[in-house]
């Protein structure tokens, strides 16, 4: 990794004032816990993330996104952070954090941590003095309020994971608020003394030499309880320009923040030149467009390529003058996307290919989950005792109560729970799928057998060489980087295209999303001759006006004009 900027080469890119080194970089997702299990107590840890990282290197990443590994009771696996200067015994030491950081700097890979300071765990020492006497200074670094006349909380707001949003404390007789578990008390950002405590410990960790931070649902710090406004309340970007000034401001690193509401209306608040807030977000809209608006996600709807594509276009445009953006189908909270997207069965490769290509050409900066890169699939449990999520646990007591046969909640929790991407990565087709010699903490997928790391790397074809080849197109040309995003064939409900520009070169992008193969005719000033950039289906370098593509194919044709 250069950390050093430098001015952009191609004469189109110059609206883009300088060149991050995270706009050519690639960002790879680790879930800990799944990722690899050094001393056989069946959860991944961080000296196993630091025996694999030749894996990273291979693959060509340039940064890691690394969900929580701070001390926590693990009530959300981490997203509930009891000390955020400790690192959880099951995951190692801080002297295995620092080693993880400088190993993978010797190999060009940055350490992005997870930041997750819309609240903390209830065991945090600030929540254990906030809940014991209204007049600890802490009490004021959490959200309370009296209860209502009738001696219920303030309102009925729900929690993220089911049931009130607010639990009652007797020591002090007043509620608190938590957006997500009560285990996940929010921290109140409207004090000034919890703000500078959180930028002191930002600053911490980056002076041990991180890359950066994933700022977990960053887009609620700014709510107003009162008013119930949660996302994007009025305070929002003033924190986010203070934290910016107060942190971040000068250091070479890159800051990505998740919402799961922000439109591209408002997306450039966040992330547009001279607002000083943000480089990029992690952005939903295309995702929750494949639930259901009323039943949520345990009752997906049917995948609609055509408003998939309209949502995805719409960032791009954004990016078209200004800001930044992220690329991604899955993570740690989302199904496995050959298994929603593609075809996690006859046609696994070739639809794993094609989804890949489609996203890793967009103007953005990509991110890869982990087995990802390998075509990992759903988990098909068929026993809800095989879940460990809370969030799939919480909504199955709520769901089977109110009625839902309990067929019907599995086969959506098998499409959709956060559990279909949090089993073990798969490296071999040995036991365990060489994750843990132990017991493993939620069981592995028995197609370890035949979709492993092992095997791929044995491949010339392999889903891996077709990642590790987008990851380094993106590395090696501008146009992939900075090119602009023109929409093709948007009415389509079978394929995805666009083509890219920078200068006089183009590069067309075509992904069939379909098992059948599928004729298309291509608009005025598409078709030609040029170098095949992936070959999914042998490659091709010329496009003819009228085209058929075989079931799944992707194909990228760079042409200059
Ligand atoms: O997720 C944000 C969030 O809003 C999720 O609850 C999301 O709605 C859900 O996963 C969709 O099924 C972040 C983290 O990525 C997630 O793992 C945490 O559980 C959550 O914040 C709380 O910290
Ligand atoms: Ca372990």
């Amino acid at each position: 990794m250069t950390l050093l900027d430098r001015p952009i080469a191609a004469p189109h890119a110059a609206r883009e004032r300088t060149e991050r080194w995270w706009h050519r970089a690639t960002g790879y997702q680790i879930y800990p816990r799944s990722f690899a299990d050094s001393n056989g107590d069946g959860v991944g840890d961080i000296p196993g993330i630091t025996s694999r990282l030749g894996h990273l290197a291979d693959l060509g990443v340039g940064f890691v996104w690394l969900s929580p590994v701070y001390a926590s009771p693990m009530v959300d696996n981490g997203y509930d952070i009891s000390d955020y200067r400790a690192i959880a015994p099951e995951f190692g030491t801080m002297e295995d954090m620092d080693r993880l950081i400088a190993e993978a700097r010797e190999r060009g890979i940055g350490i992005v941590m997870d930041l997750v300071v819309n609240h903390s765990s209830s065991l945090h020492h600030w929540f254990r003095a906030a809940r014991a006497a209204r007049d600890a200074p802490e009490h004021d670094f959490y959200v309370w309020r009296d209860p209502a006349p009738d001696g219920g909380p303030p309102d009925d707001q729900q929690a993220a994971f089911g049931g009130p949003a607010w639990s009652w404390v007797e020591e002090v007789g007043q509620y608190y608020f938590h957006y997500f578990s009560p285990a996940q008390p929010d921290l109140n950002w409207q004090n000034p003394a919890l703000r500078a405590a959180i930028y002191d410990m930002m600053r911490w960790w980056l002076d041990r030499g991180i890359a950066g931070f994933r700022m977990d649902v960053i887009s609620l710090i700014g709510k107003d309880v009162d008013a119930r406004i949660y996302e994007e309340g009025p305070t929002l970007h003033d924190h986010l320009q203070e934290m910016h000034r107060e942190v971040l401001s000068g250091r070479d690193i890159v800051t990505i923040g998740e919402s799961w509401s922000v439109p591209p209306a408002t997306g450039l608040l966040y992330c547009g030149r001279d607002r000083n807030e943000l480089d990029m977000m992690f952005e939903f809209s295309h995702i929750r467009d494949g639930w259901d608006p009323e039943r949520g996600k345990f009752a997906p709807k049917p995948f609609d390529l055509v408003s998939f594509k309209r949502e995805l276009f719409a960032w791009q445009d954004l990016t078209r003058q200004d800001g930044w953006t992220s690329l991604f189908l899955t993570n740690h909270d989302l199904p496995r996307q050959v298994s929603f997207y593609g075809d996690d069965g006859p046609n696994r490769q070739q639809s794993a290919k094609m989804l890949a290509t489609v996203l890793h050409l967009l103007k953005g900066t990509p991110f890869i989950y982990q087995g990802e890169e390998i075509g990992m699939t759903n988990a098909a449990f068929e026993r809800i005792d095989q879940y460990r999520d809370l969030e799939t646990l919480n909504h199955f007591e709520a769901q089977i109560a109110s009625g839902v046969p309990l067929e019907a909640f599995i086969a959506g929790a098998n499409r959709n729970s956060r559990d279909n991407s949090r089993t073990p990565m798969q490296w071999t087709s040995g036991a365990n799928a060489g994750f843990t010699s132990g017991t493993p903490w939620i069981e592995v997928n028995p197609n370890a057998a035949s979709i492993n790391v092992e095997q791929d790397m044995q491949d010339p074809g392999s889903i891996f060489a077709h990642y590790r080849r987008l990851v380094r197109l993106r590395r090696e040309l501008d146009i992939v980087s900075f090119g602009k995003t023109e929409p093709l064939l948007e009415g389509s409900p079978s394929v995805m295209a666009y083509q890219r520009q920078l200068g006089d070169e183009r590069l067309v992008v075509l992904g069939n999303f379909t098992a059948q193969a599928q004729d298309v005719a291509l608009p005025d000033g598409v078709p030609g001759m040029g170098r095949a950039l992936v070959a999914s289906h042998g490659g091709r370098a010329r496009l003819d006006r009228d085209l058929r593509l075989e079931p799944f194919e992707s194909v990228a044709v760079l042409m200059a004009a």
